[in-house]
């Protein structure tokens, strides 16, 4: 490898920097980069201060990991999503460089108080859920395995919106996250590309020219995500628009929040705001543009790296890995195709062998609502030249289709990239399908699915194209900073080696049944409950005792994820305990948190009821306190890093064959929590590992749904035969929850009687005995930890270490640079 003439003092051998040279580089970094006095500083400019001396040491070792990886010219993987949820930096910096004692100590001695300026660093919310937040673990793991990759997504000016709760009812308000500054990110002045929208198309001899309309400049903003303790750290690079000349954005009144954030600046741009909708698909033009933002931005930038040190664009495919995290860069298809053919000149089979190689797609849904289609005439309007392409792309497809399988005209249709109909459409899905050469769900039964329906058609066509990769969690972020006692108890049990290799966990079960360790785990999970109880305390005003079982359910608020079979159990349990008031029942704490959608009506009505029914029950004085529910707001990542160590139960209770993996659900088992679960997504493979001992499984298979749905589900019959469940229903009906309006629940109650699509009622019976295990488990507490160190000395399979490296070897064929130290 050749050497570089970089010859930092630090780079070889790195010393650790002693407590006065740091307390020097802060206050330096107070003084002349913030410009205050340590005597006026506030907790911010600490805050800022301390970031930007951190970020000193990452940066290092972020410029020698690009320098190899230009000089080791391997294959690398660029990793498109639309969204990363990276969460706060500090801490993880910190402890990424092995700076955080040293930091601790500095900023003790000029009278800081660490903690405290941590929870004032912003909480970037370029994401809505579970996607973007694996594709931040996915940054996390390529910089710890040293792999030569990178990401790319877009620097929404405002992220996910900041929920608040009034009158029980979910508010939006603007996450306008830059105001506060954004002191981690590096702005990159000479990255700048145009992208085209509109026009027409036209062509000259048989070359097809793209004549656009209107173009904006995106400009590049880099964040370094620093790998463990490895002097590495990759790039992810986030594109913002740049002024957006003379654009005509379409109509934004998609909900009061979409509407606030445009009118506060005249300056609209493509990359003003993440749509704040999971699993339903929502078709609006801007979204389309955001997406070609995205995509055109990255490909320019990833061809002109190729170009740099490569004299030809043919050996593209050799080099260059590029994974589309679901459809919503699939564009990248196309443009690609379209960058080769028009531009580069290539000749058309050449240029698709090439996309073929290049491109993978993982699928994260089952559910047909999810599924991205675009109306063919507003891709005419917005991407001419590119619904050109697809429908070439389309006619090569449809060919070998026809050559290879001899089948009907109705196959056909079915796998057409264009949905034929009143309005025609685009499917993205089948796009990611036939341009892709691997195709992946993300848990075990989420891909089995995927090829029984979804894909079905597609799995008969390319049957060698399908794969699973089963999601995973960073133990960095998910147990190290969320749970720093508990990492430090295993630093001293098992050494810090499982930090980078989560399958040395196990190593704890030497320890499992010593008393001294299970005493540890149990006072961990303690003191982690009061530090929640203390936040609930504070922010709500309402008081938690951590001595109940706190039950978790923390996600996106949907129909199919069942927060409202939770809600029944909850009602059930309340009129239970009325009836019997001088039962020993054990105390408890419901703890739910999550997002609705803006424009999701149910999902919104489910928000209000949790509060409706917390208010009723907080305050009935006859529960003595024995039971609590909490909505807890804006739910995040960083609010994540404070419930999940403090769970003892997580609810992971969709119904089966909806949830395509669940991630929460890993982070809570890696945290001692026991699962309550049904048997979908990463939930069977939980199971697997745990042990039917414990994790408590209740509700319908994926099987027994479909038959149930087949034969014609009646939820009628489930509320009529379960006396419990009827006067659950019957309170609901009664209006008992929100006696100031009583019919306020009549849609939600309706719609559970007649409808139900998601089943609820049909588990309702199974769910509650479930319940009752659970309270009779936690009764031998010793048992229970038993189970809970069982849970978290099995999670070796779910660090997004062992996930990232099975997309490396197997999809993305790429390899880890030499280490860097
Ligand atoms: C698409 C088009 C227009 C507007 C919005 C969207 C959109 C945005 C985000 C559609 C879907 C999403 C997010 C989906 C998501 O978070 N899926 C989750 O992915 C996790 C990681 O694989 C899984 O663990 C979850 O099961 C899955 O629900």
């Amino acid at each position: 490898m050749p050497m570089d003439n970089f010859d930092s003092p630090f780079l070889y051998n790195r010393p650790k920097i002693d407590t006065e040279s740091l307390k020097k580089a802060i206050v330096s970094k107070l003084i002349f980069s913030i410009g205050r006095s340590p005597q006026e500083a506030s907790q911010r400019d600490w805050l800022n201060a301390t970031l930007s001396a951190v970020r000193d040491f990452v940066t290092e070792g972020w410029i020698t990991t690009a320098r190899q990886a230009r000089a080791e010219d391997t294959r690398r993987v660029y990793y498109l999503s639309m969204e990363f949820l990276i969460g706060r930096s500090l801490s993880n910096a910190m402890i990424a460089e092995g700076l955080y004692e040293t930091v601790q100590t500095a900023l003790a001695e000029l009278d800081v108080d660490l903690e405290t300026i941590i929870e004032k660093e912003v909480d970037p919310g370029l994401g809505n859920g579970g996607l973007g937040r694996l594709a931040a673990c996915f940054m996390d793991s390529i910089a710890t395995l040293n792999l030569p990759g990178m990401g790319y997504g877009i620097r929404y000016e405002y992220g996910m919106f900041r929920q608040k709760i009034e009158n029980g009812q979910q508010v939006e308000c603007p996450d306008a996250w830059l105001e506060k500054g954004a002191p981690w990110e590096f702005m990159r002045p000479s990255k700048k590309y145009k992208v085209a929208f509109g026009g027409h198309i036209y062509f000259e001899d048989k070359k097809c020219i793209w004549s656009p309309q209107d173009c904006v400049t995106a400009l590049a903003y880099d964040q370094m995500i620093p790998g463990y303790e490895n002097n590495s750290a990759a790039t992810l690079r986030l594109w913002a628009a740049h002024g957006g000349e003379s654009f005509d954005l379409a109509d934004f009144n998609r909900g009061d929040h979409l509407g606030a954030v445009e009118e506060r600046s005249s300056k609209k741009n493509l990359s003003r705001v993440l749509y704040p909708d999971d699993s339903t698909w929502n078709g609006r033009e801007l979204r389309l543009r955001q997406e070609y933002f995205l995509v055109a931005a990255s490909l320019q930038d990833i061809i002109r790296r190729h170009k740099r040190t490569h004299k030809t664009i043919e050996d593209l495919a050799d080099k260059v890995a590029i994974h589309l995290n679901d459809t919503h860069p699939t564009l990248a298809i196309p443009e690609l195709m379209r960058i080769l053919v028009d531009e580069e000149g290539l000749e058309w089979e050449n240029a698709w062998d090439m996309t073929r190689r290049i491109f993978s797609y993982t699928c994260h849904t089952l559910m047909s609502e999810a599924l991205e289609t675009w109306p063919v005439e507003m891709m005419a309007n917005i991407l001419p030249r590119h619904l050109q392409i697809i429908f070439d792309i389309n006619d090569h497809f449809l060919e070998y289709v026809r050559t290879y399988i001899t089948t009907d005209n109705d196959f056909i249709s079915r796998v057409s990239l264009i949905e034929e109909g009143y309005q025609r459409k685009v499917r993205m899905g089948w796009l990611s399908v036939v341009g892709s050469h691997k195709v992946n769900g993300v848990a075990a039964i989420h891909s089995d699915l995927m090829v029984s329906s979804t894909f079905a058609d597609f799995a008969r066509i390319y049957p060698e194209r399908f794969t699973n990769v089963t999601n995973g969690i960073t133990p960095r972020r998910w147990l190290a900073v969320a749970n720093p006692k508990l990492a430090a108890l295993f630093d001293q049990y098992i050494g810090h080696q499982w930090r980078t290799d989560l399958s040395q966990i196990k190593q704890l079960s030497q320890f499992a049944s010593e008393s001294a360790f299970k005493r540890a785990i149990a006072d961990i999970k303690f003191e982690n409950k009061v530090k929640l109880a203390n936040y609930v305390k504070k922010t709500l005003d309402i008081d938690l005792d951590p001595r109940a079982l706190f039950d978790v359910q923390v996600k996106r608020i949907h129909e199919y994820k069942r927060q409202i079979l939770n809600v029944l159990h909850i009602i059930a349990r309340y009129q239970a305990m009325l009836e019997n008031p001088e039962k020993e029942w054990q105390p408890r704490v419901f703890i739910l948190a999550g997002k609705a959608a803006s424009a999701y009506y149910a999902a919104k009505q489910t928000i209000h009821l949790i509060n409706d029914v917390a208010n009723i029950i907080n305050n009935d004085e006859r529960l003595k306190g024995r039971l609590k529910l909490v909505f807890i707001p804006n739910y995040s990542v960083s609010l994540a890093q404070l419930i999940i160590p403090a769970a003892d139960i997580s609810e992971q209770i969709s119904l089966a064959g909806t949830e395509a993996s669940g991630t929460s659900n890993m982070k809570f088992a890696l945290n001692g929590a026991l699962t309550l679960g049904t048997l979908d997504g990463a939930n069977v493979e939980i199971l697997d590992n745990v042990g039917e001992e414990h994790i408590f499984i209740f509700g319908n298979t994926v099987e027994q749904v479909n038959a149930l749905r087949q034969k014609g589900y009646n939820p009628a019959e489930y509320y009529q035969q379960d006396e419990q469940l009827n006067r659950v229903i019957g309170a609901l009906v009664a209006g008992k929850f929100s006696p100031e309006d009583p019919m306020r629940y009549t849609n939600l109650t309706q719609n559970l009687q007649y409808h139900d699509y998601y089943q609820s009622l049909a588990d309702f019976r199974s769910y509650v005995d479930a319940q009752a295990k659970v309270d009779e488990k936690y009764k031998n507490r010793d048992k229970w930890i038993d189970s809970t160190i069982q849970n978290i000395i099995n999670m070796g399979f779910f660090s997004s270490d062992r996930t990232i490296m099975e997309y490396a070897d197997n999809i993305w064929k790429v390899k880890p640079l030499s280490t860097n130290k």
